[in-house]
């Protein structure tokens, strides 16, 4: 195992990861920038490196400047957490030329899935279902474009292959306005991604969001840990996820997920990953892999017992997976709440200083957040300042820890979206469950009517 890791993040995450390490026995580097040299992680980190001034781009996205704070302290392995460096493969492979041990997938693999062309090919491949589209990259001829078009039949989806998580993607109604919106997409994309290339697919009009997590060791072993539903999501960013997904047959999770880890196995994965789909009528569509641990993952560890960050750390050392599929098992049922610094229903920004922060606890309740009374958040990053994790034996159950906690919720100084999720946690659709991606959205909108 590593003696010694550096954590590439900040906030809630750099936390997280340095909790895990100390379970695990390992001691920790937290890297910072100026703007987060009082925060409590840095304090409770083994060492800390300041790595350059608040703007991400001169600290936490300085490559060269994380790499040195990893020679500096004798690091081991590098845990890059989620945003920022975590999915740029030049920074994986830096990372492991220079001697350390990338707690995440391979270069090549980051890659592989960061061209979402390459990464629906595949996974196409290893028979995980995908959206009918186009075969890979839509060709330069507009008569072939019009073809396929007519082929998956309207309305269709232009995406950017150097794209993801939203950005670079264009719904297309008619024929008559299919060229026009193949050439902005790829115009804008040359723009955004230094890569103009672009693929079709039927868009789907009201979907879910689901998607499966895994783990997949270095020596041939994958599991999945079930499903996340994260449909609740407003402009990309989601609001509220949970495990398991309401009203999804488990035989059908079962296929998708045997599906998901036997992929793993074929490309030889490393590490945690997530597999998004879109799940509409009841079929699962694979639409990209995050090669990270994301924001969401403390639902699954909730109803699985398994520490994700953990595992990544233990596959990155090179132990095998201690635990297979069958034993693997779904109890009950986790939502989690991500607190932002925001305005709850303007959605504007409200960075400054929390003069008290009471975090609710109980039965149940998990809260990951580094803040605390004094702390200030500051303007530079993410508005997220914590998750407020809610685990019961039923859904009804987790629903109800859940509005406890938030009602015991004490943030004063700063706007945050407490109240947004107060509401929800009594919007009759939410707690029917089951809605689509677009659910959030229509309900803000017809609110501001
Ligand atoms: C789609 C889609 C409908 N049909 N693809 C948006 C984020 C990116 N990961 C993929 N996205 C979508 N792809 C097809 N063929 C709708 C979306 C989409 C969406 C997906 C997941 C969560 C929220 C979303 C919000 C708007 C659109």
């Amino acid at each position: 195992m590593f003696e010694k890791i550096l954590i590439a993040n900040r906030g809630e995450i750099a936390l997280r990861v340095l909790r895990a390490c100390r379970e695990l026995g390992i001691k920790t580097v937290a890297v910072h920038s100026t703007a987060d040299t009082e925060a409590k992680y840095v304090k409770l980190a083994d060492e800390s490196v300041c790595i350059g001034p608040p703007s991400s781009t001169h600290s936490y996205l300085n490559i060269p400047a994380i790499i040195s704070a990893a020679e500096v302290t004798d690091s081991q392995a590098i845990h890059p957490g989620y945003g920022f460096l975590s999915e740029n493969a030049d920074f994986a492979e830096r990372v492991e030329s220079s001697g350390f041990v990338f707690i995440g997938p391979r270069a090549e693999t980051i890659r592989l899935m960061g061209d979402k062309v390459s990464a629906k090919d595949a996974m196409k491949a290893a028979e995980v279902p995908c959206v009918p589209g186009s075969e890979g990259a839509l060709p330069e001829d507009p008569k072939e474009i019009v073809k396929i078009a007519r082929s998956i039949g309207y309305p269709v989806i232009i995406k950017a292959a150097g794209g993801g998580g939203g950005r670079g993607m264009r719904v297309v109604h008619t024929e008559a306005a299919l060229l026009n919106a193949v050439t902005m997409t790829r115009t804008e994309a040359g723009a955004a991604f230094g890569n103009p290339t672009v693929y079709m697919e039927k868009f789907l009009e009201n979907p879910r969001h689901i998607e499966i997590q895994v783990l997949s060791d270095q020596h041939g072993n994958a599991v999945y840990l079930g499903e996340r539903d994260c449909s609740m999501q407003r402009r990309h960013q989601k609001v509220i996820e949970e495990a398991p997904a309401p009203d999804i047959p488990r035989r059908l999770i079962a296929r998708v997920g045997d599906a998901c880890a036997a992929a793993c196995r074929r490309i030889n994965y490393r590490g945690a990953g997530t597999f998004e789909f879109l799940y509409e009528n009841g079929e699962f569509y694979f639409i990209e892999m995050n090669n990270r641990v994301q924001v969401e993952h403390p639902v699954t560890e909730q109803v699985t017992g398994i520490d994700i960050v953990q595992a990544q750390i233990r596959i990155a050392a090179g132990e095998k997976l201690w635990f297979k599929q069958r034993d693997i098992e779904i109890r009950g049922h986790a939502i989690e709440c991500r607190i932002n610094a925001e305005d709850p229903f303007k959605f504007t920004p409200s960075p400054g200083k929390i003069n008290t922060w009471h975090a609710p606890g109980g039965p149940g309740i998990r809260v990951d957040s580094h803040v605390y009374s004094g702390y200030t958040v500051p303007p530079h990053y993410d508005s997220m300042i914590g998750k407020i994790i809610a685990t019961g034996d039923t859904r009804e159950q987790a629903i109800r820890r859940m509005r406890i906690a938030l009602s015991e919720t004490m943030v004063d100084g700063i706007k945050t979206n407490v109240p947004l999720h107060q509401e929800m946690m009594l919007d009759e659709r939410f707690i029917q469950g089951g809605t689509s991606i677009h659910y959030l959205e229509e309900k803000l909108a017809a609110k501001g009517k």
